[in-house]
C-alpha cells in the first residue's frame, strides 16, 4: 500500500514537471493539495520524521565530505555555505519556519527538485550532477550542515604560491599581438581559461586554473588577468609572456565569486580584492605576487535595522573606482554596499551603506559616479554615488533582477542603464542622466515568449544594439536563444537561434575592443561554442568550438573590462 509520504513525493515530482510546462490546472491542484496538507501537517509531518528514524539516513564521513563539496561546488551560490538560504530556500533537516524541512521532504521529494529544478529559476541538474551524486544529495540534505572550519590571513599565506616573481618577468611583451583584444574565456566545469587573440580569433592558450572558474577581471594596465573560482583560488596569468602564463596563485576561501583590482591613478596594478563567500570575509593582497595582506570579516547586522546578526554575509559583486582609491563590495545577505578604501590596505577603512537584501551584481553607469546593484530578493536596484559614499535610491523593477554588470544605454527615454530578470520577462530601463524621471524605471520591455531566466544584458558605446540571454529559462526553445533590441527606440529587433552544429544554453555577451563583434557563449549542450556575431548585420562571423571548448561561460575583453565598458 502506498504510505502518505510515498504519495506525497510522487505529487511533488508530477507537480516538479507539470510546472516546467507551466501548466495552470495542476499548479491549482498543487495550491489545494498545499492547502489539505497544511491542515493535516502536524500528523503528516510527525509520521514521516518517524519514518526517517525508521528508515535511517545513513552517511558515511567520506560521503559527508563528497556531499559538502557538490553542494559547495553547485548548490552553496542560491542556499548559502551554511544551507541557511539566500536566492533559494533553506536547506535544512529540520526546517527555519519559512521554508520545509527537508526531513519532511524525503528522499523522493528532495530528488524531485534536484531532478527538475523550480520555475522560480533553480535549474534541472538531471544530466549534470550524476544519478550518484544525485542520490548522495537527497540524503546529505537530510542531515545537518558541516561546521566551515577557519580560514584566515594564516591559511590564505599557507596556500600562496608564487610561481614566477616580479624581478624574473617580462618588462614588456615578448609578442606583437594586441593585449587589449584579448579575451580571457572560462571553461567552467572544466577549470581552465583560454586565453584567446580577439583580433585573428586564434586560441594562444588553455591554463587549468580553479574549479568551476567564476569571473576573470584584468589589473589596472590591462596585463595580468585574474581568475576566481568556486574553490576560492586566484589565478593570476601574466600576458607579456609569449605564451599567457600563470605566475602566481593563492586561495582566499573555501568559496568564492569575485575578484577585483585597485584601478584609481597611483594605484595601478598595487591591490588586488577578494570576496569570500566561505568563510564571508574581504581579503586584500598584493596584486603583483598575490601575497595576503589583510583579511576583514563581513558578519554583522542586517541593513533592516532589525539587528538581526548575520553570520553569514557573503561578498557578491566587487567594483573598483576609477576616481577614488575604493572597492564598492556588495555584502549580499546583510545588504550592506561596503565602500572599502584602499589607501592603508592593512587596516581598510571601510564605510557601511544599508540598503537592501540579497545583493548580487551590478555595474556602473555611464559616468562611472554611481554605481546600480540588484538587491534580488527585494526585487529592487540599489543606486550608490560612489565618491560621495552615499545612497541615491532603491527602486523597485521585477522579480530577481539580474543584470551582470549591466549596460548602459542612449535611447529615445534618456540615458539608461539596463537590467534584465531572473523571475519574470522583463528588462527595465532606468534613467540615469540628470533631470526629470532619473533614477526611476522609464521603460519596461518583454522578450519574445514567456517566463524569466536572462542572466545577462550587454550593449557597447559604439553599438546601436542591445543583446539579452535567458539561460535558466526552463523551455530549451528559449534558453538557447539570444533576443536583440534597438538601443535608441528599445524596439525587439531579432531573436536569434543557435547556429546549425551548436546546442545549450546561450549565456553572457561580451564585445571586442572595437565594438563590433559579440562573442556569446553556448554552454550545457553536446555542440558546445563560443559563436561571434556581428554587431551591425547579427550574422555569424565566426564559430569556436573544439574539444577543449568545454561549457564556456563568461568572457572578458581585456580593454572593457579594465575600463567598465558595458
Ligand atoms: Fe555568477 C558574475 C554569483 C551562478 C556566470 N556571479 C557573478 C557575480 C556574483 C555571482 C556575485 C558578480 C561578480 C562581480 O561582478 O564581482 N553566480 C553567482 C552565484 O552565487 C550563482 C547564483 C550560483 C552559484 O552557485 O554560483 C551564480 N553565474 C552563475 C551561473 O550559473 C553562471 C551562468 C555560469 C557559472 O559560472 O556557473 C554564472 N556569473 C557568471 C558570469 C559572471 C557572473 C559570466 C560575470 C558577469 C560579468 O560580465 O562581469
Amino acid at each position: 500500500m502506498l504510505t502518505k509520504k510515498t504519495i506525497l513525493s510522487l505529487l511533488i515530482i508530477q507537480i516538479q514537471i507539470q510546472m516546467k510546462k507551466v501548466n495552470l490546472i495542476l499548479a491549482i491542484v498543487l495550491v489545494a493539495f498545499t492547502i489539505s496538507c497544511k491542515k493535516d501537517k502536524k500528523v503528516k509531518t510527525e509520521e514521516i520524521k518517524k519514518e526517517v528514524v525508521k528508515e535511517g539516513i545513513q552517511i558515511s564521513d567520506a560521503e559527508m565530505e563528497e556531499g559538502s563539496k557538490i553542494f559547495f561546488d553547485r548548490c552553496a551560490g542560491c542556499h548559502g555555505s551554511t544551507r541557511k538560504g539566500a536566492t533559494g530556500p533553506s536547506l535544512l533537516p529540520d526546517g527555519d519556519g519559512k521554508s520545509p524541512a527537508t526531513k519532511a521532504l524525503g528522499v523522493a521529494g528532495i530528488r524531485a527538485f534536484i531532478e527538475n529544478g523550480t520555475p522560480g529559476g533553480m535549474p534541472e541538474w538531471k544530466g549534470i550532477l550524476s544519478e550518484h551524486e544525485i542520490e548522495l544529495m537527497t540524503r546529505f540534505l537530510q542531515v545537518d550542515p558541516p561546521v566551515v572550519p577557519p580560514f584566515g590571513l594564516k591559511e590564505m599565506k599557507e596556500t600562496w604560491k608564487l610561481i614566477i616573481p616580479v624581478a624574473d618577468r617580462p618588462t614588456k611583451p615578448e609578442h606583437k599581438r594586441n593585449i587589449k583584444n584579448y579575451f580571457g574565456v572560462i571553461m567552467r566545469d572544466a577549470g581552465k581559461v583560454a586565453i584567446i587573440d580577439g583580433d585573428t580569433k586564434e586560441r594562444i592558450v588553455v591554463l587549468k586554473t580553479g574549479f568551476a572558474v567564476h569571473i576573470l577581471r584584468t589589473s589596472a594596465s590591462g596585463r595580468y588577468i585574474y581568475s576566481v573560482g568556486r574553490d576560492g583560488r586566484i589565478t593570476m596569468i601574466d600576458t607579456y609572456t609569449k605564451i599567457p602564463t600563470i605566475v602566481a596563485e593563492v586561495r582566499g576561501a573555501f568559496d568564492s565569486r569575485s575578484v577585483e583590482v585597485s584601478k584609481m591613478k597611483g594605484y595601478e596594478d598595487k591591490y588586488l580584492v577578494f570576496g569570500g563567500y566561505s568563510p564571508s570575509h574581504i581579503a586584500i593582497m598584493d596584486a603583483q605576487t598575490l601575497e595576503p595582506i589583510s583579511v576583514t570579516p563581513t558578519a554583522g547586522n542586517a541593513c533592516d535595522g532589525d539587528k538581526e546578526y548575520i553570520e553569514e554575509a557573503r561578498v557578491a559583486s566587487i567594483v573598483a573606482s576609477h576616481t577614488d582609491p575604493v572597492w564598492i563590495c556588495n555584502i549580499k545577505e546583510r545588504g550592506m554596499v561596503d565602500i572599502v578604501d584602499y589607501s592603508d590596505p592593512k587596516n581598510p577603512k571601510i564605510t557601511e551603506i544599508p540598503t537592501a537584501r540579497f545583493l548580487h551584481d551590478g555595474g556602473f553607469d555611464s559616468t562611472g559616479h554611481y554605481f546600480l546593484v540588484a538587491a534580488n530578493a527585494s526585487n529592487k536596484i540599489v543606486v550608490i554615488d560612489v565618491p560621495n559614499k552615499k545612497l541615491v535610491k532603491i527602486i523597485e523593477t521585477g522579480i530577481k533582477p539580474h543584470p551582470g554588470r549591466g549596460t548602459n544605454l542612449k535611447t529615445k527615454y534618456g540615458n539608461v542603464w539596463v537590467t534584465s530578470h531572473l523571475g519574470e520577462n522583463k528588462l527595465s530601463f532606468i534613467k540615469t542622466n540628470p533631470g526629470k524621471g532619473q533614477w526611476t524605471v522609464v521603460k519596461e520591455v518583454k522578450a519574445p515568449g514567456a517566463g524569466g531566466g536572462a542572466l545577462f544584458v550587454k550593449s557597447h558605446p559604439k553599438s546601436k544594439h542591445l543583446w539579452v540571454d535567458r539561460t535558466l529559462n526552463p523551455d530549451a526553445k528559449l534558453n538557447s536563444v539570444v533576443d536583440v533590441f534597438d538601443s535608441y527606440t528599445l524596439e525587439h529587433v531579432a531573436t536569434l537561434q543557435a547556429p546549425e552544429g551548436v546546442d545549450g544554453r546561450a549565456v553572457h555577451f561580451e564585445y571586442n575592443k572595437a565594438g563590433n563583434e559579440v562573442w556569446v557563449s553556448y554552454f550545457m549542450g553536446k555542440k558546445n561554442a563560443i559563436v561571434i556575431y556581428n554587431d551591425k548585420t547579427l550574422k555569424v562571423k565566426e564559430i569556436i568550438q573544439g574539444d577543449w571548448v568545454e561549457n564556456p561561460t563568461g568572457k572578458f575583453n581585456v580593454y572593457n573590462t579594465t575600463h567598465d565598458v558595458y
